[in-house]
């Protein structure tokens, strides 16, 4: 068949098949994708077996709760990215922080301070680096913007996520700061570990057949809203690590890789209560005002809630 031959199918069945009122939208993306489907059938010569086990494992990848992850690993939630990055430059807009993508393990409800957050249970305070990070959020004309949220969320010492790691307390390494009447946040927390796919989940099991690691570096996952603002969705990466620019995610991008300063004078560790030296980062974040120039940045999509 020829790809005219498959647009008249796919035509058919989408369109013409039709005999009430269709929501315009689906049927719209629903012909371009079995199209592109059944074209991509018959250039490639998909068998039925072949076709079959995609079938399953599309599946069996529901099943695992894993197709966020999948769509990070494809690069998909990055593709995302670079359109939302091309919209705000056809719009004009620049000097925001970069944005980069959520990924599949933000959790809604994490408890909420003003100014500072403890974001670590004690647990592997010890056994890791403890983490002082802080900045200001800054509006489009460099203003403070005071009583802005950030809400921040990473990865143990195991490279695991409370939550979807249970044997972390619930809301470990996930807090909601507001920023104070200067506009500043700060938190302490723990130096995270990349994270790495289920060794035998579905989405692993693809990346082998595509002769792909499915390592993250380490980074610290970001929402930063206030009203009259464009939420950022954001992650810095931990300097240093060896999957820096090698994120299975595709997510690292210059800007987002600030300096990991080691802090070992005595009285700086006394001032902060320690007993060991322990690393800070300073980064600011840029907010776009509110804008109709540019497509929203409020994404609606399968979120936990705890
Ligand atoms: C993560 O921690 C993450 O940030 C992404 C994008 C995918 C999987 C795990
Ligand atoms: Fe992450």
């Amino acid at each position: 068949m020829n790809h005219a031959d498959i647009e008249r199918l796919a035509t058919s069945w989408v369109v013409d098949a039709a005999d009430r009122p269709a929501d315009p939208r689906v049927q719209q993306v629903v012909l371009r994708l079995l199209g592109d489907l059944c074209k991509a059938i018959e250039d490639l010569d998909i068998t039925p077996t072949e076709f079959w086990h995609g079938v399953s494992y599309m599946a069996a990848a529901g099943a695992a709760g894993e197709l966020g992850l999948l769509a990070a690993g494809l690069g998909l939630e990055r593709f995302l990215d670079i359109r939302a990055d091309e919209a705000e430059q056809k719009a004009g807009l620049e000097g925001g922080t970069p944005r980069t993508i959520e990924g599949p393990l933000y959790v809604a409800g994490a408890p909420e301070s003003v100014g500072f957050a403890r974001l670590d249970d004690g647990t592997e305070a010890e056994r890791g680096e403890v983490l002082f990070m802080q900045g200001t959020v800054f509006d489009e004309d460099g203003r403070p913007v005071p009583g802005a949220k950030v809400e921040v969320w990473h990865a143990n010492l195991l490279g695991n996520y409370s939550f979807f790691d249970q044997t972390q307390s619930p809301f470990n390494l996930r807090r909601t700061v507001v920023t104070d009447e200067h506009g500043r946040y700060q938190f302490r927390s723990i130096i995270p570990v990349g994270y790495g796919c289920p060794p035998d989940g579905t989405t692993q099991q693809l990346l082998d057949l595509l002769g792909r690691h499915g390592q993250r570096p380490a980074h610290i996952h970001f929402f930063v809203s206030s009203p009259g603002h464009r939420k950022l969705t954001t992650q810095i990466n931990i300097d240093g690590d060896e999957y820096l620019w090698d994120d299975f995610a595709f997510a690292s991008r210059p800007g987002l890789v600030p300096p990991v300063q080691r802090i070992d004078d005595p009285a700086d560790i006394d001032a902060k209560r320690l007993n060991k030296p322990f690393a800070s980062i300073d980064f600011d974040f840029h907010l776009y005002r509110d804008t109709d120039a540019a497509p929203t940045t409020l994404v609606d999509r399968p979120r936990a809630t705890a």
